[in-house]
This record gives structure tokens, sequence and C-alpha cells, in this order.
């Protein structure tokens, strides 16, 4: 393989630490190294014989599955166990950022928080309900929903204890980018505006609060303003196509985009409307942030713009100082990301990375950029800023407007270090 280890003309820096200028240097024919860990196939292929036809060209293959499942030699790719809370209680599954690329997640590995366990649904048992402050209570079967008409819309769902881990423990820990940030996942979701639905119903006036239930055991309830369900939620019945898995709550899900993940109350099964929120067990005592003077923040719905890198990330490893591309993504629950900029010298001077379109609405957005490597020690650096401006804060600043237990809504900025080694880990800057 051809590697690029000194600069060339094409190599523009456009930041120290060996950030180059994207246009000019795909045009320059160079080769990008891969991150160990990641490409083990990459390897395997260079070995490889070419002036013989392999067995699986010379002998029928197999046929195709009722329902496909990914290679076997993806098998090392899978979902996390939750290590934060160490609760039996809640129980949580990660995804694998840094195993995947693109912004939608597959199903399978989308990440999971479930309060009292999952529970077995059979549709036609299931009936959803809206009552309180309405014209007309009414109830509604899994089929008569299905038959309403339908939007399709690209969201992430991210947990608001996502990478709580780099809040609660005073020394980084040597993590993957999964372990750490894996509450994030992005779809396609398919369902029916909720908005349809609470005209039906007939909102009395002085209605203005959804208290949102779900049908699992942990009675997972949240108070929604209403103005939030007319906007843009919708009962999600489709995910990336299908019918959404039993993690995610088949048969149906409420799904409020950028809004913290606890809000899309899965198996929902009845909304009532009120004039005030009710102050159920959830809202008093998981979903409030406490700042460091003291108060107490509730309602703080929206996930913040937030960004991590995920090649190279904690546990990978660089074989060699050359070519790499640092690649990662984006999001805001309030809009669209509208930059990404990142260092290669701990935060000292930036680069805008590319973003790779579309950039949708409350979605991650992909972003990259090459990096040559000098093989010294470093340290990689994103931060996103979303189009009203909002940046992300670095983890100093977050720390500071919060009380020492309180790690709800960490969106301040990631960092890996690179050893000489080329070992990347989880680093605080
Ligand atoms: N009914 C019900 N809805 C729920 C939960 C739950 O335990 N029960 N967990 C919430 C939390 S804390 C999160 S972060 C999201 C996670 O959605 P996911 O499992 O589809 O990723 O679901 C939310 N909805
Ligand atoms: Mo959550």
């Amino acid at each position: 393989m051809h590697v690029v280890k000194n600069k060339t003309q094409d190599q523009v820096e456009v930041a120290k630490g060996g950030l180059l200028d994207r246009r000019r240097f795909l045009l320059s024919g160079a080769t990008f190294l891969s991150v160990a860990g990641v490409s083990q196939i990459a390897s395997q292929s260079h070995a490889k014989d070419f002036s013989k036809f392999p067995d699986h060209m010379l002998t029928p293959g197999f046929p195709s599955e009722d329902y496909g499942v990914p290679s076997e030699y993806e098998n090392h790719v899978k979902r996390l166990p939750e290590e934060v809370y160490g609760s039996a209680i809640i129980t949580a599954a990660f995804t694998p950022l840094d195993q995947l690329n693109g912004i939608i997640t597959p199903a399978g590995l989308h990440f999971s928080v479930h309060h009292n366990g999952i529970p077995d649904i059979a549709p036609e048992n299931h009936q959803f309900m809206i009552h309180g402050l309405v014209e007309n209570a009414l109830k509604w079967s899994v089929e008569d929903l299905l038959n309403y008409p339908m939007v399709s819309r690209f969201h992430f769902l991210e947990c608001s204890g996502n990478s709580a881990p780099n809040i609660i423990s005073d020394k980084p820990l040597d993590w993957t980018c999964g372990h750490i940030h894996g509450q994030i996942s992005g779809s396609l979701w398919t369902g029916v505006p909720l908005k349809y639905l609470l005209d039906e119903a007939g909102i009395k006036p002085n209605g203005e609060w959804a208290m949102c239930e779900g049908a699992d055991s942990a009675n997972h309830v949240r108070n929604i303003p209403l103005k939030k369900l007319y906007d843009d939620a919708i009962i999600a019945f489709y995910q990336n196509g299908e019918r959404i898995r039993p993690d995610q709550g088949y048969p149906m899900r409420l799904f409020c985009p950028g809004y913290e993940g606890n809000m899309s109350v899965k198996w929902l099964h009845r909304i009532e409307i009120s004039d005030i929120p009710s102050q159920s067990k959830d809202e008093q005592s998981l979903y409030m942030d406490v700042t460091s003077d003291g108060r107490i923040r509730q309602y703080s719905y929206t996930m913040e713009v937030k960004s991590v890198i995920t090649k190279p990330s904690g546990k990978q490893g660089l074989p060699e100082s050359g070519l790499y591309e640092i690649s990662g993504f984006a999001w805001s629950g309030r809009g669209k990301v509208n930059k990404v900029e990142v260092s290669a010298d701990g935060g000292k001077t930036w680069a805008n990375a590319h973003l790779e379109g579309p950039v949708m609405d409350k979605c991650m957005t992909r972003f990259t950029i090459p990096w040559q490597w000098d093989g010294k020690e470093t340290v990689l650096v994103s931060r996103a800023t979303d189009e009203f401006g909002n940046v992300q804060p670095t983890r100093a600043d977050w720390v500071s407007r919060f009380a020492r237990f309180s790690h709800g809504h960490n969106n301040s900025i990631n960092s890996w270090h690179i050893s000489p080694e080329g070992k990347v880990s989880n680093i605080y800057v």
C-alpha cells in the first residue's frame, strides 16, 4: 500500500497538528491508513492471491433467509451492556457507535433503556386512549391507528443520561466511544402525527399538558406540553421501514423529536390531557437536573448541540504515522447542525470538518476531515454549533453549571488522546 508519510503539495494544513484541506487533498490520490480494530477485512484482502478463482465463485452460494441477519464475520458488532448505573432495575444497552458508520442505526443495535424490562404485547391486546380535558374521550386499537395517514422523518433519539460516564468519573475512563456515548441512535421513524388524534378528541380550552403513559410494568409516565405534541410528535409504528422492535416500544411508541429520550414513551397506551403537569414518579425521581447553586431544573426537555469523533476513538489504535480520515457525528435537539470544528492539537487551533449531507433537523450529521498524524502525542477534539448559534461547551464549563451528582444532559466537548504508540483513549480537556 502506498503510504503518504510526508506532506505533499496537495496537503494543505488548515489547522495545526496535521488537519488537511479536504477538497485539495481528495484530488491527490493519497491512501488513507486504517484504524486498527475497525478494518480487519482490509488486511485480509491484501494477502489474497487474485490469480485463482476463490471457492465462492466456483460453487453456488446459500439461498436467502426469511429474515436476513448480518454477516457472521460481523458477529463482534454487538450492543454493549450498561456499565454506568450498575442497577438491576434500570437496564440499558448501548449502541457500538465506533463500529458503525453513516447516520442510521440498525434496529438490532439501537440503544435501549427500559426501567422494568421489555413487555411482551400482542398488538390485538393493545389499546390507546386519549381522555381528560377533551370533548370526546377516545380509544383506538393498533389496527385502527395503522390506517391513519403517516409521516416519515429521520431523527436521533438520545437518553438524557448519555455521556454520563464523562461527568460521573473524575478521571476519564478508558472505554470505547459506544460505552461512553452509545445512548444515542438514529432512525427513520414513521407514524401518525399526534395532532390528528388530539384534534379528533377535541382539546378543551384549558387543556395544556399531556400525561403520557406506557403499558410496561415500570408504568413510565412523562408530562409533555401539548404544544410539542401538536408541533412534531408522532406515534411511531415503523423504524427504518419495519415495525418497531419490542425494545423500542412495540407495538407503538410516542416519538418527540429532539427531546430527551425518556419523553418518547414506549408501549404508549394512554394520554390524559390536563391544565397542569402531574408530578409523576419519573418526573420527581429521575428527570431533574441540579444546578451548581443548588436549584432544581425541571422540564429540561431539549437535547443540546453535541458531537463525538467515532474514528479514531477509545480503545482503537493508529498502527503508524500517516494519513487518516477523522470521522464522527453531530446533532442538536433544537434543529440542524451548522458547523463542526475539529482540533488535532487539544483545542488550540480548529478547522471546519466536512458535513456529509443531507443535514437534517434534529438528526445526526456525519462529519469528516483528513488528518496527517506525525506520530507524536496529541489530542483530537470536536466541537459542534447548531443553526441557532449554540456551541458545545467545554467539560469545565458544563461541570461548573451543575451540582457534583447531577449528570443528565451532558453535551460537553469530547476528546481522544493519541499516544506516541498510536493508542487512542478517552481524555478530558
Ligand atoms: N414505557 C416506557 N417508555 C420509555 C422508557 C421506559 O422504561 N418505559 N424508557 C425511556 C428512556 S429513559 C429512554 S432513554 C428511551 C429509550 O428508547 P429506546 O429504548 O428505544 O432507545 O425510552 C424511554 N421510554
Ligand atoms: Mo433515558
